[in-house]
């Protein structure tokens, strides 16, 4: 379509040959940099064309830690991670990523190898059904039935991954595919009528939707990971102080607004601060903006925004109203909402006495905790060494627990598209493989790695990638010497019945970290931790801290499970 017959004999001209040649030649024409990936036997078509065609290609030791790496690649960068896997086990390790990537909307294409066509439903070799088993867990899959099809489809993939709500697309291949020779490639242009994602906001609802925040008293942002993903941080910055609007972010949505920002009143949610989930309660406007009314979010619905007016702005309309009722929803890229709305001549609402009142609270009640220096080092204090030490600057990335909420709590970000976390999975193993891919994607930048004694053993094989590439990630393990997270749960929920969630075996992390060639720190005081982090962190080197800290702190403020926003515990320390 549109090619004018010399292009066209060129195109065709270089796609010639076989499938898996066309693979790697399209991922080339898509701009692919890097790719994350593991070989096996279904594969070794597209191994052996990569091996005479290369485009880099980082080796994990682990599937799984080749998608997370890709997804903390895709979270940094905006751009579409790319995964490679055999067939069968090396398909089906990829499964929790891709997962998680569906959950938090990220931007994926993962080719894995199949059995050939001729063999598919026979229990072959290494043969698994992973179009069966992802299909609830992607945005998109495929299976490529003709090479024919397979640079259209790898097209459709790349567009349907990264338009509209990003997502999870897999391509399937069998080996007959990859070896298949292409002999009649026609370029098309993407087109697929069953998919247009709505980017541009319905005036009539933008017009609604500036009314009722100019007619608010007590207007309130909830800004999500949609701002992040529409790469808006910088309109909604601008509307916020254009309106004097106070604003709050879901967890994925830090770093959409400056985290010292004095409009910004911390994080909302589950382990929200007092502040955010007491301006959820109270606002009478809530302009939601690409983020989805999570459960971890919202608390009890019946207690969730119970006086406000919802506006909800998302690109994808099967988020909206599906958990809270909206007034004026809008099916839109966030950017293109937040640009619309800065065009309305909106008179801003008075906010004085609201902001007034926020203030108060922030002051009256903090994100606290009592240190204490015959206990050791108290988690929050370690993340806010980091971010002293940082400046807010690093890119952190989370595993899932505990540390988690500290890291999310106390790390003020400075910058957008530094912050790489599991929400909606909240899958362990996540955050250590995913600093390798942020580190992979933005080099010059200092990437931190806070992550938890237990997550961080489900993914350590990664530090064979320190290694290798000597990727200057600092790993920070928060060792309570616990699985933090479900040990509070016990405490407080089970009458601190810990069932198997002390560990009282560990290996030893810093001749773990040698083993690897990497430094490796141990520390177990804030004194030994403000002289390590600070040499660790100035250092363009790998290393890794098992600083240790105190077992038994919990994560407070909290909303527990079944409560409302209103309900929060532990808000101030007795
Ligand atoms: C793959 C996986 N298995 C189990 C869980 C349940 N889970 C959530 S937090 C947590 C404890 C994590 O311990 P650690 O990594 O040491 O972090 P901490 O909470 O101590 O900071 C567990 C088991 C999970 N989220 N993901
Ligand atoms: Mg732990």
């Amino acid at each position: 379509m549109g090619v004018n017959v010399e292009v066209r004999e060129v195109v065709e001209q270089k796609l010639k040959g076989s499938g898996a040649e066309i693979l790697i030649q399209s991922l080339k024409e898509q701009g692919v940099e890097v790719i994350f990936g593991y070989p096996g036997g279904a594969v070794l078509p597209i191994y052996d064309a990569l091996h005479r065609n290369p485009i880099r290609h980082v080796l994990a030791r682990h599937e799984q830690g080749a998608i997370h790496a890709a997804e903390g690649y895709a979270r940094v960068s905006g751009k579409t991670g790319v995964v490679l896997a055999t067939s069968g086990p090396g398909a089906t390790n990829l499964v929790t990523g891709i997962a998680d990537a569906m959950l938090d909307s990220l931007p994926l294409v993962v080719f894995t190898g199949q059995v050939a066509s001729t063999v598919i439903g026979t229990d072959a070799f290494q043969e698994a059904d992973i179009i069966g088993i992802t299909q609830p867990i992607t945005k998109h899959n495929y299976q490529v039935k003709n090479v024919e099809d397979f640079p259209r489809i790898i097209k459709e993939a790349f567009y349907i991954a990264s338009t509209g709500r990003p997502g999870p697309v897999v391509v399937d291949i069998p080996k007959d595919i990859s070896n298949g020779l292409l002999m009649n490639y026609v370029d098309e242009e993407v087109n697929l009528p069953g998919y247009q994602p709505t980017t541009q906001p319905n005036y009539l609802q933008i017009q609604k939707a500036a009314l009722a925040i100019s007619n608010s008293r007590k207007p309130l942002i909830l800004a999500g990971a949609g701002v992040l993903a529409a790469k808006a941080a910088s309109e909604l910055r601008e509307f916020v102080e254009r309106h004097n609007v106070p604003i709050t972010n879901t967890l994925l949505g830090l770093g959409s607004i400056d985290g010292n920002h004095n409009l910004f009143l911390g994080m909302a949610g589950m382990h929200g601060t007092y502040t955010a989930n007491t301006a959820i309660c109270e606002c009478d406007v809530l302009l939601n903006i690409g983020a989805r009314f999570d459960d971890r979010l919202t608390g009890n619905l019946a207690h969730f925004a119970p006086n406000a007016k919802v506006i909800h702005i998302d690109i994808d309309p099967a988020e909206i109203g599906k958990n809270v009722p909206t007034a004026i929803p809008i099916v839109a890229d966030a950017g293109e909402a937040l640009r619309a709305l800065l065009n309305q001549d909106i008179e801003s609402p008075d906010t004085a006495e609201w902001l007034a009142s926020l203030a108060a609270n922030k002051t009256e009640y903090p994100l606290q905790y009592k240190a204490d220096k015959e206990r050791g080092i108290l988690p929050q204090q370690a993340i806010e060494l980091i971010h002293r030490l940082t400046g807010g600057d690093a890119i952190v990335t989370t595993d899932v627990g505990q540390h988690q909420m500290w890291a999310a709590q106390y790390y003020k970000f400075n910058h957008p598209h530094n912050w790489v976390t599991s929400g909606g999975l909240g899958t362990m193993g996540f955050g250590f493989p995913a600093a390798i891919g942020a580190q992979l994607a933005r080099p010059d930048e200092k990437v931190i790695s806070i992550v938890g004694d237990a997550g961080f053993q489900m993914t350590l094989q990664e530090l064979s990638l320190l290694q290798e590439l000597r990727l200057p990630v600092k790993v920070v393990i928060m060792n309570n010497q616990s699985l933090g997270m479900v040990r509070q749960w016990q405490e407080t929920f089970y009458e601190e019945r810990y069932s198997q969630s002390l560990i009282h075996v560990q290996p030893d992390f810093v001749k773990m970290a040698e083993a690897y060639d990497i430094a490796g720190y141990k520390v177990e005081t804030m004194e030994q931790a403000e002289a390590v982090f600070k040499e660790a962190f100035e250092s363009n080197e790998p290393c890794l801290i098992d600083c240790r800290t105190v077992q038994m702190e919990n994560v407070y403020p909290m909303v527990a499970p079944g409560k409302g926003l209103n309900e929060m515990i532990g808000v101030k320390n007795e």
